[in-house]
């Protein structure tokens, strides 16, 4: 989204479901035995939220202009980056095609309240389209996989947060993003 040149290499996980069966073969490159995991020259750089912010020091489009707006995003983001275990645990990442959740408990149900107060105050105090204002910022990067999430298991969200899901998916990064995970080659059982 923001035009920086990289190169990636696909890793595929030992299992699916985030379970820490890849911890060995992720090793390799990894020091936390997870992904993401980027390489900088002779820097690298784990965790997802240390490569946003490293890649913010270079590209300072990253974050929102507006003070008030990158606040407010630093902080959205980081509370994705610790939070909604709910939603970790019960719907892990898929991009397949739609599979509605059976049931909807009260630890999920609350991670879906937040999600759409929190998505809603952004949209509202910054007049979108996105989420901390006019542009695509690391906030909307640190929630498309929420995106895909609620669209994915079809969990219930407000209007204005289904608008936002679908100009996220829509955006062609998005595409490409989920097209090559369509074609991931399924891990060895
Ligand atoms: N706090 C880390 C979490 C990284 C993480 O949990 N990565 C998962 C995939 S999203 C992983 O590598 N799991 C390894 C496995 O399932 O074996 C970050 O934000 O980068």
């Amino acid at each position: 989204m923001l035009g920086v040149p990289f190169h990636e290499v696909v890793e595929t996980f030992s299992s699916y479901g985030g379970n820490g069966h890849s911890y060995e073969k992720f090793r390799r490159f990894s020091p936390t035995g997870l992904v993401p995991c980027l390489k900088d020259g002779d820097l690298l750089v784990w965790d997802s939220l240390a490569i946003c912010e490293h890649i913010a020091e270079a590209y300072p489009a990253a974050w929102p202009q507006n003070k008030s707006a990158r606040v407010w995003a630093r902080s959205a983001t980081a509370e994705m980056h610790s939070g909604f275990q709910a939603l970790r645990t019960q719907c892990p990442m898929n991009c397949s095609p739609q599979a509605p959740l059976a049931v909807i408990d009260t630890e999920l149900s609350k991670d879906l309240a937040r999600i759409v107060e929190l998505w809603e105050n952004g949209l509202q105090s910054f007049a979108g389209p996105f989420l901390a204002g006019n542009r695509f910022t690391t906030v909307d990067a640190f929630f498309a996989p929420v995106a895909i999430r609620i669209h994915h298991y079809q969990l219930p969200v407000s209007v204005p947060c289904q608008a936002w899901i679908a100009r996220i998916l829509a955006l062609p990064a998005l595409q490409k993003w989920i097209d090559a995970a369509r074609r991931e080659i399924e891990p060895p059982r």
